[in-house]
């Protein structure tokens, strides 16, 4: 799969009104179609690569003047795409951008697809599709740790691990298949040594599809549900926490029927905040329909705050929402402190919950406290911090199917099987590692990933 050079073009920079506005150019074209359009000050014709010029967009048929710009011309190979490439700053306007965009059109490119100029890229061999994938990331980057981890994955360190893995197989195949050629004869492979270096293969696959858990968090963020019985005082929590009034709050029980979600981050780490309609007994369709889907919220929760309401005895509706969540990831959470006590904390003692923290949300108390112990509770579940994590799904599957690959070669060969299973079972491990880096990918896969990325990138 190579690209045939045709030439696209896109506006790089967000629609809208600003200071500068990028069109780009890539393919065989791009530096003819800057002659067609462009008229450097001083009459120039001639475009030293990588050097700006500053001069006029000027449409070729009507010659008028549609705007001043700085222009660049950067031949290939030593581009973004690997392909000539030219590079237009205007003003940023919509009636100015679509004007030189139009002239660029005319005078022999067409609109890019999402993503094309890094697809180029990695079709021209000049990134991988890690690192390709790691572009998209790195745009949508909200906080420092995505960021960071993102940015790991461009410099190709995740690349150069999986590289060493696969060098790794590769190794032991070559063992194996020299043990096949020459069966007869007096070669013979140490079983122990292949076993050895399957296990540390397998030890390294292990690290790295373990570290999914903490890449997806920094990557997606953690979910953190607030449940507990209607008016115990969810919604005010959400507020207090979001420092904004997101949800409704009345004293009537029952006042949320939909989930009501919103982000906020504690010490570098997405959460979301999902507040949900008070588990009870419903009195009508609506709000039976939110409880069901407080109740669907469950599964995918990282961690689940459990409110309960410090003003009024331990209740039978407690019980049942406790009885729901039991088994999950839950931090006990007593609002009202600010109100005299009635609840009895020894119910709560023998359930043996791991943490109980108490707070007021009126009022503004113990909600550090109460944020210091959900990043604990979710940092917490993630070992120490890994310098190289993954973060897409994708990429874990492929991991795993790797895993297996190598497992079922340790087994074949402890089980004495004949070397071609072994051998099968580590090519397979080769094709799910290469499907990764994108060496064995098929363009189907290919378009879904580009598809995710913004025209002009
Ligand atoms: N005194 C006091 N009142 C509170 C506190 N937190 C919430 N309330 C009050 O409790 C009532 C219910 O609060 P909400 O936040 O709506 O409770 P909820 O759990 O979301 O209720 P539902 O959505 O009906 O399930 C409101 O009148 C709040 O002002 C608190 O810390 N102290
Ligand atoms: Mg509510």
């Amino acid at each position: 799969m190579k690209t045939d050079g045709d030439t696209i073009c896109a506006i790089s920079t967000p629609q809208g009104e600003g200071g500068i506005g990028i069109i780009r150019i890539s393919g065989n074209n791009a530096l003819s179609i800057l002659k067609k359009i462009f008229k450097a000050r001083g009459n120039k014709r001639v475009f030293s690569s990588h050097r700006l010029y500053l001069g006029y967009i000027i449409e070729p048929k009507k010659k008028k003047v549609i705007d001043e710009v700085f222009a660049v011309f950067m031949a290939g190979p030593k581009t973004y795409t690997r392909e000539d490439v030219v590079e237009i700053y205007s003003h940023a306007g919509y009636a100015v951008q679509k004007s030189i965009l139009s002239c660029v059109i005319e005078s022999g490119a067409r609109i890019a697809e999402p993503g094309e100029f890094t697809k180029r890229a990695f079709l021209n061999g000049r990134i991988d599709l890690l690192q390709a994938e790691s572009v998209l990331d790195i745009i949508k980057s909200e906080t420092d740790a995505e960021l960071e981890t993102a940015v790991n994955q461009l410099k190709g360190i995740l690349s150069q691990k999986l590289n060493r893995i696969k060098e790794n197989i590769k190794d032991a195949l070559v063992d194996v298949e020299t043990q096949i050629d020459f069966s007869d004869e007096d070669i013979f492979i140490e079983k122990k040594e292949v076993l050895k270096r399957l296990k540390n293969i397998k030890k390294d696959l292990d690290a790295i599809i373990e570290s999914y858990y903490e890449g997806r968090a920094i990557k997606n963020g953690f979910n953190v549900l607030i449940l507990g019985r209607t008016n115990v005082g969810k919604s005010s929590l959400l507020n207090a926490l979001v420092m904004e009034d997101k949800a409704i709050v009345t004293p009537i029980p029952g006042t949320t029927r939909d989930i009501i979600e919103d982000i906020i981050h504690i010490k570098g780490i997405k959460i979301k905040l999902i507040d949900t309609a008070g588990i009870r007994k419903p009195e009508n369709i609506v709000e039976d329909l939110g409880i069901e889907k407080a109740r669907q919220k469950i599964e995918d929760a990282d961690l689940i705050l459990w409110i309960l309401d410090s003003s009024i005895e331990y209740t039978d509706e407690d019980e049942e929402v406790y009885r729901v969540i039991k088994d999950k990831n839950i931090i006990a959470v007593i609002n009202k402190i600010d109100l005299p006590e009635r609840i009895d904390k020894g119910i709560l003692k023998q359930k043996r919950l791991h943490t109980i923290v108490e707070i007021s949300a009126l009022k503004n108390i113990g909600l550090e406290k109460l944020k210091d112990t959900i990043y604990k509770n979710l940092m917490g579940k993630t070992k120490k911090r890994q310098s190289i994590l993954i973060t897409s799904l994708r990429h874990r599957d492929a991991l795993i199917k790797t895993r297996e690959a190598v497992t079922k070669a340790t087994e074949n060969i402890i089980n004495e099987e004949p070397l071609e299973f072994v051998s099968f079972e580590l090519n397979d491990a080769l094709y799910h590692l290469g499907l990764i880096t994108g060496k064995t990918c098929s363009e189907e896969i290919l378009n879904t990933i580009f598809e995710r990325f913004c025209i002009g990138k």
